[in-house]
């Protein structure tokens, strides 16, 4: 939260004009054996996103791919919002149906009164109570495939397998660093020489994924995994929003071509491309961002169509799902 009240999403700027991140989250767990005074129970939670944000992204993507739909249900917000944060505007009267409030801040607010750091989607809402358990997207996810099992749909995919943890773990901490969080790092410098230096570290880091993904058609092993999802919520968002508003210009995705021919295989694979709504995520960030965007004005381009073209990926072999199907073609969100 800001001096004024206004929430800022856990971010600010240090005096060399680094970009941080808080990463300082509600931890609460829900589990099977309910540790934490939360144990995983169909019906009784809902998880709150916005179609906009790609940490959000992460969990609608997995929730999805495990079809977790009728366990977990969804309230989605409106992809801007304002100084109190996201608010429940896609609903007919302003107001979660489920939750009954309109702000996400409401939830937060009946766990912890004088909850002092940003309202964040994603978050996971126990229906009873109507408080917030946990805003800790990076635990959330894992936790959906590893508490979760006992509702999975027949077919989910291991997304994060034992066997592969270790690595999984591995590349999703550099994903996160230089890129996930790296092209905030480029958007919200605040000197050049904190601008140049995440600018370097983000597209060393792509670089070094292009060469990864030359030769293997997924991040680890040859299914897709947490690792991918969480680096593709990022790439989906990159030309049209992060080249232009956050500065990260060395190139567009579409001119990496391996990154490109990834992310396209992946925005093809039910489960991924069918949660992406280009409108939201355009308008969350040129509108939300007045700091470095002050007009509010929503770029027109660029062009997404070429997101259909082939890819060709499936020649490097790979099995998407591994043993599992792809999930069935979904009822389309708001
Ligand atoms: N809480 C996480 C990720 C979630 C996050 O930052 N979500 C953004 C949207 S992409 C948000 O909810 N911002 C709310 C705000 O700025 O008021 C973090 O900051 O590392």
């Amino acid at each position: 939260m800001g001096e004024d009240g206004k929430s800022t999403g856990g971010k600010y700027v240090e005096p060399g004009g680094d970009f941080n991140r808080d990463q300082n989250y509600i931890t609460t767990r829900i589990t099977v054996d309910g540790r934490d005074g939360y144990p995983v129970e169909p019906g009784r939670y809902r998880l709150a996103v916005s179609r906009a944000c790609p940490w959000a992204n992460r969990l609608i993507i997995v929730r999805r791919l495990l079809g977790l739909e009728d366990a977990i249900s969804m309230a989605v917000a409106g992809p801007t919002h304002d100084a109190r944060s996201w608010t429940f505007d896609l609903d007919p009267d302003g107001r979660d149906p489920v939750l009954g409030i309109e702000r996400l801040q409401e939830a937060y607010f009946a766990r912890y009164p004088d909850y002092p750091r940003g309202i964040t989607v994603p978050a996971i809402v126990d229906v009873p109570t109507g408080q917030v358990v946990t805003n800790d997207y990076a635990q959330m996810s894992l936790d959906l495939s590893t508490e979760w099992t006992a509702y999975h749909r027949a077919g989910a995919p291991q997304l994060y397998p034992e066997h592969l943890r270790a690595e999984i773990d591995k590349v999703n901490a550099v994903v996160f660093a230089d890129v996930n969080n790296g092209v905030y790092r480029c958007g919200f410098a605040g000197s050049q020489a904190a601008y140049d230096k995440a600018y370097h570290r983000l597209f060393d880091r792509l670089d070094w994924l292009g060469e990864r993904l030359t030769g293997q058609r997924y991040l680890v092993g040859d299914t897709i995994t947490e690792a991918d999802v969480r680096l593709f919520t990022t790439l989906v968002r990159f030309d049209p929003v992060y080249h232009g508003h956050f500065k990260c210009n060395r190139q567009k995705l579409s001119e990496m071509p391996v990154l490109w021919a990834y992310a396209r295989d992946l925005f093809q694979t039910p489960g991924l491309g069918d949660t992406i709504d280009f409108d939201h995520i355009k308008r969350h960030y040129y509108e939300v961002h007045r700091d470095i965007n002050p007009a509010g004005v929503v770029p027109l381009g660029p062009d997404l169509s070429n997101w259909l073209t082939p890819h060709d990926r499936d020649t490097l072999g790979g099995r998407p799902f591994g043993d599992g199907t792809p999930p069935a073609p979904h009822t389309p969100l708001p």
